[in-house]
Formats: C-alpha cells, sequence, structure tokens
C-alpha cells in the first residue's frame, strides 16, 4: 500500500518519522559544497562502481566508500571491510567535515554518543533506485545509521518492519538529513527510480551518504 508523496516543507525543520527515526530539513545545506568537495576526493582516490548483489544482480546504484570500514557487495555476500576490493588499499579516510556533521546530526536527533566508522556514498543517476531492504549488516545495532542526501531529490520509501508493512513516500532533497535507530533501527526502507532534473548546482545526481557504526 502507497501513499501520496509526503513534501512537507512548510517550514518545520524537524519531523519524527516513527519512533527513533527523525528527518532534519535541510540540516546539511550549509555544508553541502564542503561535501560535494569531500565526494570528488574520496572518488578520485576510490571510484564509484556498480557492484553485485549475492544475486548476481548488478546494482543501478554506483558506490564508494570512505573511514575505517566501507560496506560492499559481491557475490560472496553483504559485508565491511577495511580495505577497497578495487584496489586492496584502505579506504581513503572519513573527512572531517563528513565526520562532524554526522555526529551532530545524530545528538541533534537523540543520539548523543555516536561514532561512525564507515560511510557509504550512493551516486544515483536518472533510472536508478534501491530496492526494499533493511541496514543489517552493522555488528551493533543499538547505533543509529546517519543519512545525507544532496543534489536531486528523491522518493524515500519508508515502510515498516516488515517486507510488506505499509509504505510512506518522502520526498529526500538536497541537504536533508534522517537519523534512525532505536525500535526502528530495522525497519525497511528504499528508494524509487531517480527523475532527472538540477538541484544543489548538479544535474543528473543524486548522492547519498550512510554513517554507521559496523563493527
Ligand atoms: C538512499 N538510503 O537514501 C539510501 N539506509 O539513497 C538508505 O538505504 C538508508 O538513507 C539506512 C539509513 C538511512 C538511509
Ligand atoms: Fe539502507
Amino acid at each position: 500500500m502507497q501513499t501520496e508523496i509526503d513534501f512537507s516543507t512548510d517550514g518545520e525543520s524537524a519531523r519524527v518519522l516513527d519512533d527513533g527515526a527523525m528527518l532534519l530539513r535541510g540540516y546539511a545545506v550549509d555544508d553541502a559544497d564542503l561535501l560535494l568537495a569531500a565526494i570528488a576526493r574520496i572518488s578520485a582516490a576510490a571510484p564509484f562502481r556498480h557492484m553485485q548483489t549475492p544475486g548476481g544482480q548488478t546494482m543501478s546504484v554506483a558506490m564508494t566508500n570512505c573511514g575505517p570500514y566501507g560496506w560492499v557487495t559481491d557475490r560472496r555476500g553483504y559485508r565491511y571491510q577495511s580495505e577497497d576490493p578495487l584496489s586492496g588499499q584502505p579506504w581513503p579516510s572519513m573527512p572531517d567535515e563528513m565526520l562532524n556533521l554526522a555526529v551532530d546530526a545524530a545528538a541533534a536527533a537523540g543520539y548523543p554518543s555516536f561514532k561512525p566508522d564507515a560511510c557509504l556514498i550512493n551516486r544515483y543517476e536518472p533510472g536508478a533506485k534501491m530496492g526494499l531492504h533493511q541496514d543489517r549488516d552493522e555488528a551493533n545495532l543499538g547505533q543509529p545509521v546517519v543519512s545525507v542526501s544532496l543534489g536531486l531529490p528523491a522518493v524515500f520509501l519508508w515502510g515498516g518492519p516488515t517486507r510488506t508493512s505499509p509504505r510512506r513516500r518522502i520526498a529526500l532533497h538536497h541537504g536533508d538529513v534522517v537519523v534512525w535507530g532505536g525500535p526502528s533501527r530495522l525497519y525497511f526502507h528504499g528508494v524509487d527510480i531517480l527523475a532527472a532534473g538540477q538541484a544543489g548546482g548538479m544535474s543528473n545526481q543524486r548522492f547519498n551518504l550512510t554513517f554507521r557504526v559496523s563493527h
């Protein structure tokens, strides 16, 4: 079951999506240019690539990572590892501007001791999407995930505890931050097919940074 897209940009800056989950509208807007410059540096060292799912599908979203650990998927499964499989080298370090933003956003959402050791960087081009999934590859599910959206708006599909739970459609814009943990930490979610356009000084791209405590 799906409802209307929830644009709710009518002045509110933070809203609770569910118990433990909060949307901080525009929280990262002032840092966006710094974050985009950091993404350019990181992806020069660890390029965006389309990974394979364990089932053998190529993902439409291109990914890279920074920080001590990076999330990867291939025929062997989903996992975190400290080396980029393309180069065998450690992932680029997590820039202070990224780390500080994630820590501050987590604190603003009620998670004061968030110390991420992994940042997955997703790049969407028009037509890309992310199927419904849970984030469950982290050893410590007591810690939240902090998610930062940059560039084109996307429709985030926010579900519930089971794959068939009703889903809300929530527009995520340039600079929006979602923080979730607690009772909704394992809620199913995804991203609908990205439409072409321009936002945040970029054409036809959306980046999403997800910060996690992987170990
Ligand atoms: C995205 N985000 O927004 C995909 N997962 O492109 C996620 O899958 C996600 O935003 C866990 C927590 C926050 C997220
Ligand atoms: Fe996710």
